[in-house]
């Protein structure tokens, strides 16, 4: 699923990377292709329509134009609303009440109800370590009570023994009543299937949740068959009721539109994807996941969101003029080595960034390491505040304890405040060139210490 979109995207997304800054025409033009894209991959137009409105909003604004490189930034801005689209927050099954907890199960004749009970019991007693009882309640189709119980041997999972001729309220009181007795922590129902919306059905699957009251009903809906899926699923929600969706055939080469529109038109979450016939061929639903798949964009969404959450454009901006002014203390430059360390492996990071090369090289001739960094925050660390205010007072006999302090050495110590006598002169001199108070080009976003011109550290 999804490969066509992921390539038509990767294609939108290439040309707008290719592009250094970026005019609200180039956004205005790869929306209309990102919207061509998610309608050729059967997503329901109102759908689209929002979320292309919603990207608008969020890509033509000051941060894009700010941003590492625009074209990424509207990478992230379409990964954040695809997520949202899916369902940001992850709504786990709910089998963790009071026991028996009921989970029902809903769906059109041959959507994958049966295969999907035995995957999701099989999965609460591996995963969750719950004691299961699958029940069906399929009394119309020849065949269908075995079929379950013949899952449940293959799989040492329990079935209700099956009793002929009883009705499905019944069997489904039945169900609750052992679940109670044995002490099951689920006891899962395995409905009738219908052809198409049936009314007489659907009162069927009403009694049966009016006689067991289900914590979880879920929808087993088959993604092959696209928006159709869809509208069941509008018409199970309004009608029956559901807490949730199981979108089988996932395996299939379904355009995709099913799973992408299924939240927004039913406001009911995918709880889980079926991946296969197999038993263990069930995925739980995880909408970062799903639109990473989606965007084949994993290195540059996750680029953005490290530097982002570590540097808030704020604190950079306001960081960044307070330095230029000659106002740098070692407490900020405490604050920059914090913020190299919480992105993570820097080098990689890096190489994640193009057009960084010159940058790159002398960082790399820098040898910045992070055991380093670490290394230098403990020597900053070990100071007094009023030290790390003004270096000036830092004699021979406070360095020998800095020294002692951190772990380091006196000659470390001399090294660090060496450095930061650089640093502090160079702020200055850039400061001098530019009287914007924005860091010079190369990096704009990139923390203060790391932008272009000499490398900090020697
Ligand atoms: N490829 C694939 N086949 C599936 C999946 N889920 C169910 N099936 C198959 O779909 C068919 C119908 O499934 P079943 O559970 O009997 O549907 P039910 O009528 O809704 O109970 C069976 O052959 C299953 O093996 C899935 O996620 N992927
Ligand atoms: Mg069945």
């Amino acid at each position: 699923m999804f490969e066509g979109l992921t390539e038509r995207l990767g294609d939108v997304f290439d040309k707008l990377k290719k592009r250094g800054a970026l005019k609200e025409a180039d956004v205005s033009e790869a929306l209309r292709e990102v919207r061509v894209a998610l309608l050729e991959a059967d997503v329901a137009l109102p759908v689209v329509k929002d979320f292309i409105a919603k990207v608008k909003v969020a890509a033509v604004g000051e941060d894009v134009v700010r941003s590492i490189t625009p074209g990424q930034m509207v990478v992230k801005i379409v990964h954040d609303e695809l997520v949202e689209m899916l369902g940001a927050e992850p709504e786990p099954l709910r089998v963790h009440g009071n026991p028996p907890n009921v989970v029902m199960m809903v769906g059109l004749q041959g959507s994958g109800k049966t295969t999907s009970t035995a995957k999701i019991a099989a999965r609460l007693t591996r995963v969750d370590k719950k004691k299961v009882l699958m029940a069906s309640l399929d009394i119309y189709r020849p065949a269908a009570q075995q079929q379950l119980e013949q899952l449940g041997d293959q799989n040492g999972l329990a079935t209700l023994p099956i009793v002929f001729g009883e009705q499905p309220v019944a069997i489904a009181k039945r169900a609750l009543k052992v679940g109670r007795t044995e002490a099951y922590d689920v006891v899962i129902l395995d409905t009738a299937g219908r052809l198409h919306i049936d009314e007489v059905l659907m009162k069927e699957v009403a009694d049966v949740r009016d006689a067991v009251d289900p914590g979880e009903t879920l929808l087993v809906t088959d993604a092959m068959t696209g928006q159709d899926s869809v509208n069941v699923a509008k018409e199970f929600a309004d009608k029956v009721g559901i807490s949730g969706i199981v979108l089988t055939r996932v395996d299939g080469d379904a355009r995709g539109g099913a799973a992408l529109s299924m939240k927004a038109v039913t406001d009911k979450p995918i709880k889980f994807l079926g991946v296969g016939e197999k038993i263990d061929e069930l995925d739980v639903f995880d909408a970062r996941r799903v639109a990473g798949t989606i965007l084949g964009q994993g290195d540059v969404v996750g680029l953005v969101e490290r530097v982002s959450q570590v540097v808030e454009q704020e604190d950079a901006e306001k960081a960044a003029k307070k330095m230029l002014k000659g106002l740098f203390t070692l407490e900020d430059m405490g604050q920059q080595l914090g913020q190299l360390r919480q992105m993570g492996d820097i080098k990689g990071l890096m190489s994640m960034i193009p057009g960084i090369g010159k940058a790159k090289k002398e960082l790399e001739a820098a040898n910045i390491d992070d055991k380093k960094i670490a290394q230098q925050q403990a020597v900053i660390q070990s100071m007094t505040p009023k030290e790390r205010r003004n270096a000036r007072l830092i004699n021979g006999s406070r360095r020998k304890r800095i020294a002692a302090g951190s772990g380091t050495s006196v000659q470390e110590v001399n090294r660090l405040l060496k450095q930061f006598t650089t640093m502090s002169k160079m702020m200055k001199k850039m400061g001098k060139m530019g009287k914007s108070g924005r860091m010079p080009p190369g990096m704009p976003q990139m923390p203060p210490g790391m932008g272009g011109g000499t490398p900090p550290f020697k």
